[in-house]
């Protein structure tokens, strides 16, 4: 099973979206395996987009996503990766269609609600940045017999 990183930004949690956001993933079928609500710090907001370090909107994205609360989550399943990409939306959410989360929830590039992994690569990277091993959970959900063929 797929593992990538999903973060509700201090958007989110400010809006009270953290449960909305949370019932979708899981009512998706993807499973939680580590939750954890804190505030980021610049170190670490810097090493999660430093691909983004020479953007001129780099130091709003630090700033805004150190502003406050966010929620960091691993989330597994099937194709967790492509899954959550598209349960989120396309980045600007006045291009992300109706039914993801930046299409029901969010208009403005800068304040897009959700984070998740773009790939493979990114998702060991992030998740490693935001948890330690021992902080994520290995189970099953009762429901996975029904899930997977
Ligand atoms: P993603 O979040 O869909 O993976 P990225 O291109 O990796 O999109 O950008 C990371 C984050 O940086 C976006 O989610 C968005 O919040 C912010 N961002 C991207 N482009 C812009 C911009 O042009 N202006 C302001 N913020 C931006």
């Amino acid at each position: 099973m797929e593992q990538t990183y999903v973060m509700v930004k201090p958007d989110g949690v400010q809006r009270g979206l953290v449960g909305e956001i949370i019932s979708r993933i899981e009512k998706r079928g993807l499973k939680l395996v580590a939750l954890r609500m804190n505030v980021i710090s610049e170190a670490t907001a810097k090493e999660h987009y430093s691909e983004h370090a020479a953007k001129p909107f780099f130091p709003g994205l630090v700033g805004f996503i150190t502003s406050g609360p966010s929620v960091s989550m691993v989330v597994a399943g099937k194709d967790a990766i492509r899954v959550m990409r598209a349960i989120n939306g396309a980045t600007n959410p006045v291009d992300a269609a109706p039914g993801t989360i930046r299409g029901d929830f969010a208009l403005d590039v800068g304040r897009n609600v959700i984070h998740a992994s773009d790939s493979p690569e990114a998702a060991a990277r992030e998740i490693a940045i935001h948890f330690k091993d021992s902080e994520i959970g290995n189970y099953s959900r009762i429901d996975e017999v029904c899930l997977y063929e």
